[in-house]
This record gives C-alpha cells, sequence and structure tokens, in this order.
C-alpha cells in the first residue's frame, strides 16, 4: 500500500499523531478509530517487542491511520525484522551525525541504494509472495524520519538534513532538555529556544520537521517555527492522566 504519511511530509501537510507504549492490540485498535494521521509503536521505550508490533500493526491494518515504529536500536537486522513485517516509516532514535542517517538509509534500502536482505516469502510486508512485484515498489514507500535529541544532533543539523533519504526530522524535547542541562525540564526557556531554532533550521534545509508535543497550547507557536508533523503525547501517559483525574475528581465530590 502507498505510505500516505511519507506522502504528507513531502508535501508539508500537516500530521497528528500518537506514540504507543501500551503493547496492546486492542488499545492500538480503539486509537486507530479515533481520528490521528498517525500512530507510533515505541520500542526505544517500554515493552514492544517484534511479535507484538506485528500484532498492534494487524489491528490497525483496516484504519487509514499510518502506522510508525521506532527501533530499540540502529541495527540493520532490527530494521529489516520492522520492514518486513510491513513496517514503512522509521522513526530512528539518537540520530547524532550525518554518517549514523547515511547507514540508516543503507539499512533500509534493498540493493543497490542499500543492504536490506531479500526475505519477501517470510514476511507480512510481501503479504508471503515470494514472487511478489513488492520488491520493486518497497523502496519508494519507505519513509525514514530522524530523531535529532542531543547537542551533536544540533550540531550537526544541516548535514544531517542533507542526507538524501532522510525524509524528516524529528526534536524530541524530553532527551534534548537532558542534554542541554535541563534533565527533566524541557519547559525551560533555553530547551524551548533550541526546540523553535532546529524546527526552523530544519524547514529551511528542505526536511519535514517534526516533534513530540505533549501539550496542544503549544502547537500553534511549533507550526509558525516550521514544523509539519506532531506527536501528541503517548497512549500511556494519556491513560494514567485521565485514570488519575478520575480518581481525584470522585474522591474530591
Ligand atoms: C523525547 O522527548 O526525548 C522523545 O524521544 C520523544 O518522546
Amino acid at each position: 500500500p502507498a505510505n500516505t504519511f511519507k506522502h504528507a511530509l513531502n508535501n508539508r501537510h500537516p500530521q497528528v499523531g500518537l506514540f504507543m507504549g501500551l503493547n496492546n492490540t486492542v488499545s492500538a485498535e480503539i486509537l486507530a478509530t479515533c481520528g490521528f494521521d498517525f500512530l507510533l509503536i515505541d520500542c526505544e521505550h517500554g515493552i514492544n517487542d517484534m511479535p507484538t508490533v506485528q500484532a498492534q500493526l494487524q489491528a490497525m491494518a483496516p484504519y487509514p491511520t499510518q502506522a510508525l515504529v521506532r527501533p530499540v536500536d540502529h541495527n540493520p537486522a532490527t530494521l529489516k525484522q520492522l520492514l518486513g513485517m510491513g513496517v514503512q516509516t522509521i522513526l530512528a532514535p539518537m540520530v547524532d551525525t550525518a554518517t549514523q542517517a547515511e547507514q540508516l538509509v543503507r539499512a533500509i534500502h534493498y540493493p543497490p541504494r542499500g543492504l536490506r536482505g531479500v526475505g519477501t516469502g517470510l514476511e507480512r510486508g510481501a503479504r508471503w509472495n515470494a514472487i511478489s512485484d513488492y520488491v520493486r515498489h518497497a523502496g519508494s514507500n519507505i519513509c525514514l524520519v530522524v530523531q535529532i535529541e542531543s547537542t551533536d544532533g544540533l550540531n550537526n543539523l544541516e548535514a544531517i538534513c542533507a542526507v538524501d533519504g532522510v525524509d524528516g526530522v524529528f526534536i524530541g524535547p524530553s532527551d534534548l532538555a537532558a542534554a542541554l542541562g535541563h534533565l527533566g525540564n524541557p519547559q525551560h526557556p533555553e530547551v524551548q529556544a533550541a526546540i523553535t531554532s532546529a524546527l526552523s533550521r530544519i524547514s529551511q534545509a528542505g526536511k519535514a520537521a517534526g516533534l513530540f508535543c505533549g501539550n496542544p497550547g503549544q502547537l500553534a507557536a511549533y507550526r509558525a517555527a516550521g514544523a509539519c508533523f506532531m506527536a501528541l503525547g503517548a497512549d500511556t501517559a494519556l491513560l494514567r492522566n485521565a485514570a488519575a483525574q478520575l480518581a481525584a475528581t470522585a474522591r474530591q465530590n
């Protein structure tokens, strides 16, 4: 299927989504009915692994919401398994250099562009059809978003944006805050200034800019700075906050 998320990023159509750490097919399907452009299955933090990622992809498949996955690492073997199960958009965490971005591009494309192994008969992405024409179209539907969340990443931002095959660049405010000496305080003015400046540098460098933004009150400012795709929070925290609020409200009445 065509990757509508990649198409939206290439055309700078605003996209909103949510991170998923619940590792649950029912909640993934519920969220797929909620109107988000994308849902990201997160393997960097939390407990998602290969079988549970595939189960959530299956739960989301009937709905138009696009599935993104954040892998636990940059290992080509990890990426090969995710692509094999039909993941089309990868959000790679902790990308600090253009070399890392180039290695990611190589890992997710078939030769001659890259080094992805061919195993269509074993893979959901090709519908287990060894002779399908999946291999001819896979590359044009693969979308790579790299995550900038360190001072090296900020310093190398233009070089990272210049890597052919990088579709989008996503700012991770929590890790960036930690890297800038404000661990646990992404709202610190210094962190916010770094985020805004990075968003506009990414846009000026010709790539789609995105970020994690758990506070909808800040969306307009980030959009003005150039952001076109935003993760609005995580299912885990949404559930926790709504439940805690309900319990607290009941106690007050
Ligand atoms: C960060 O904020 O550091 C992220 O990775 C997005 O949650």
